[in-house]
């Protein structure tokens, strides 16, 4: 994406209107909005930090910023592009279910290596805790990362092997929709 231009080129245009669910009109909008919020065409963690930092002030919404980033940010270059948020914001507001799925899958599955360990799931619970602080009123069972991870295993690893793959994912979201509140709350965002 090229430094200084006000608009998106043909090209460009044409590349994003396959990947996303926006029309033209909608991603010149989103183009000119997203270089007026970073001039320079690019957010890095800093920047994206801010923006959680303005939805969440009472918490410390510091490390599971650092995850959505990672998600966004494809190619692992430390930035996030224009290309990349819109992708990313394409999925997360008008994904299918499937794509949304995969989004938050991929959210917690760190490592990449297609399967969510105990210790995935607690980093990213941890980091949402942290991030909703005590704004939200949390049920016996779930009052501590610990037991809302542990509570969250005991549904959906199926077969106890300790982890949890993409199949195991996708009934166990069945069975407690709010696994997808990691993608709610970005929703929030836009
Ligand atoms: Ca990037």
């Amino acid at each position: 994406m090229g430094k200084g231009q006000s608009k998106l080129s043909k090209d460009e245009l044409q590349e994003l209107k396959k990947a996303t669910h926006f029309d033209r009109k909608e991603l010149q909008q989103w183009y000119k909005g997203f270089l007026k919020d970073c001039p320079s065409g690019h957010l890095d963690q800093e920047d994206f930090q801010k923006i959680y930092k303005r939805f969440f002030p009472f918490g410390d919404p510091s490390t599971y910023s650092e995850y959505v980033f990672k998600v966004f940010d494809k190619d692992k270059n430390g930035y996030i592009d224009f290309s990349e948020f819109i992708i990313a914001l394409s999925i997360t507001s008008r994904g299918s279910f499937d794509e949304k799925l995969k989004w938050t899958f991929g959210l917690y599955d760190l490592d990449d290596d297609g399967y969510i360990s105990y210790d995935e799931m607690l980093a990213i619970v941890s980091a949402i805790y942290k991030m909703v602080g005590s704004m939200v009123k949390l049920p016996e069972d779930e009052s501590t990362p610990d037991k809302r991870v542990q509570k969250l295993f005991s549904m959906m690893d199926k077969n106890k092997d300790g982890q949890i793959s993409f199949e195991e994912f996708k009934e166990g979201v069945h069975l407690d929709p709010t696994i997808m509140s990691a993608l709610q709350l970005y929703d929030g965002l836009v």
